[in-house]
Order: C-alpha cells, then structure tokens, then sequence
C-alpha cells in the first residue's frame, strides 16, 4: 500500500504542478475538517443535473454550516448552472416557482425572501462555492430540504439536509 501511495503522491504532484489552482488544494484541506466536525458539508452538481448526494448531514453542535457546492460537470454556467438553497421543505416549491422571475443576477431567489435559510451563488461546470448559515436557524423538529433553484432543476436536484448530533 505504501508504493501505492507513493505512487498516487506522485501522480497528483505531477497533477498540481500543472493546472490545479491553489483553490483546489485549499478546499481538499478544509474537506477533510469537514468529515471530522460535519461543519462543513461537500455537494457535487453535474452535467446531468443531479446533486451525487441525496443527503446532506450537519450537526446540531456547530455554530455556523457551510455547504461547499462543487460543480464537478464541465458545461458553462449559461448551460448548466446550479446553486444551492437550503429551505424549510415545505417552502422548496413555492420558492422554486419564483426561480425563473428572480432571475440569475438573484441566484434564482426573490431578493429577501425569508424562506429562503441559504442560497449560494450559481455556478458552471469545474466551479465551487460556498455558502454559510447559522444553525440556530434551524428548528430539529422540522424537516429541511437543499434544492437548486435554478428553473425546473428542484425537481431532479434536491435532497434532505439531515441535522444530527
Ligand atoms: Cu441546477
């Protein structure tokens, strides 16, 4: 295993010293935090206009979540942007059918609309962005929902954000 992951620390300096930006190895540091303190959560967006989880965990003893949106698709954000928005689960649809007069400049969400708890900026394929909220938002006897809230995609990209201890 040991010549394995030599072979693989290689490989990926060979990687970084071409085009990864030091955004990159930024956030698989803070990635690794993440799994330890579910603080901060990882979601992955693609091409097919899917999330690659369907559940997002945070815990009730953290201050302040943040969910890390990766678009690990390669379309331009004009083709197949996505954001985050974290909302109470009975709110997703009436927050999605204001998505498309919001309008992008707005990351698809009325500007104030207090049932949106979160939104994130929207972004394209190879992108990332992260949005913060504070956890005292969130009531544990209510059931929460993360969506994109780009035009119709709520329908494919949504998934329970689950908050545990
Ligand atoms: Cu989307």
């Amino acid at each position: 295993m040991r010549s394995t992951g030599l072979f693989f620390g290689m490989l990926v300096t060979g990687l970084l010293s071409f085009a990864t930006t030091a955004n990159e190895v930024e956030f698989k540091v803070q990635d690794t935090d993440a799994q330890d303190t579910n603080c901060e959560v990882r979601l992955e967006a693609n091409d097919r206009m899917q999330f690659v989880q369907k559940q997002l965990f945070v815990n009730s003893t953290c201050e302040t979540v943040t969910v890390l949106l990766q678009h690990i698709g390669k379309l331009p954000v004009t083709a197949m942007g996505h954001n985050v928005v974290v909302a109470l689960a009975s709110d997703m649809q009436g927050i999605a059918a204001d998505s498309f007069k919001a309008g992008v400049a707005n990351h698809y969400v009325t500007p104030g609309d207090e049932r949106v708890i979160a939104v994130s900026k929207v972004i394209g394929g190879g992108e990332t962005t992260r949005v913060s909220f504070a956890v005292a938002k969130l009531d544990p006897a209510q059931r929460y929902v993360f969506f994109c809230a780009a035009p119709g995609h709520w329908v494919m990209m949504k998934g329970e954000l689950v908050i545990s201890r």
